[in-house]
């Protein structure tokens, strides 16, 4: 039964993301932030979505080379971390403030290997360790009440916002890893998110603040006609 409903859900993701997005790289503006359409689809998609069933992890030798794995940023170069990088995060939290990514190496670790699913039609296979956005969430004392989080990046202002359910699922993390080794910068180091319920863009890489919100506040691919939910 599930797995005839998760079929049945694909099949109708892949028609819906034919119809709005071509490549991550090329704009196609449509009727804005949740179109008639949309809301019958994001509706459809957050009365499907499991937030305890976990994405299948994958064996090592179906990792993507190091090299091969695609690299996306929007800035014309290279975006680099000020030395001084700390994550902000705030919100309705009942402890807001800074963490240093030795702070967060010191949170509870959370490692996978799973297939990335990028819009623009390619797929790639890397493991990701990092912490797990509820972990932070627990840290921080986020209120229930917020049903949306929202991350920020230094990269020319890119951003998401993401459902609560999605960004605390187990397997959606701030990731500080790749393949065992420290995030590169071309996958978004120091920080980035990570998760096995989203489409490549809602991964926000360079990340510097995390906002636990009452209300959804788009994002840079989002507000430019993708879709706002975007789950796999
Ligand atoms: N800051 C930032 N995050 C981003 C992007 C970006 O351009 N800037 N691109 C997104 C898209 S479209 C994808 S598919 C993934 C790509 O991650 P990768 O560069 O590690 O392959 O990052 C997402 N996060
Ligand atoms: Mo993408």
């Amino acid at each position: 039964m599930r797995d005839a409903r998760r079929l049945t859900r694909r099949s109708f993701l892949l028609g819906a993301t034919a119809l709005t997005a071509s490549a991550c790289d090329s704009g196609q503006p449509h009727a804005g932030f949740l179109g008639a359409t949309e809301r019958f689809n994001l509706r459809f998609q957050q009365a499907l979505f499991n937030p305890e069933r976990l994405a299948p992890e994958l064996p090592p030798e179906d990792a993507t080379p190091q090299g091969a794995f695609p690299k996306y940023f929007v800035s014309s170069a290279l975006p680099v971390a000020p030395a001084n990088w700390t994550l902000q995060v705030g919100g309705l939290v009942a402890r807001p403030g800074v963490l240093t990514l030795e702070e967060l190496r010191g949170l509870p670790r959370t490692e996978y290997r799973i297939r990335h699913h990028c819009v623009e039609g390619w797929s790639a296979v890397a493991s990701w360790h990092g912490v797990a956005v509820r972990e932070l969430a627990r840290h921080v004392g986020a209120d229930p009440r917020a049903g949306y989080v929202e991350f920020r990046s230094f990269d020319e202002g890119y951003w998401s916002s993401w459902d609560a359910p999605s960004a605390l699922h187990p397997q959606t993390i701030l990731a500080y890893g790749m393949n065992g080794q420290p995030l590169p910068a071309e996958h978004g180091a120091p920080l980035r998110l990570y998760s096995a319920v989203k489409l490549g863009y809602k991964m926000v890489k360079y990340l510097t603040a995390v906002n636990f919100l009452p209300e959804p506040s788009g994002g840079y691919w989002e507000d430019r006609g993708y879709e706002w939910f975007a789950g796999v």
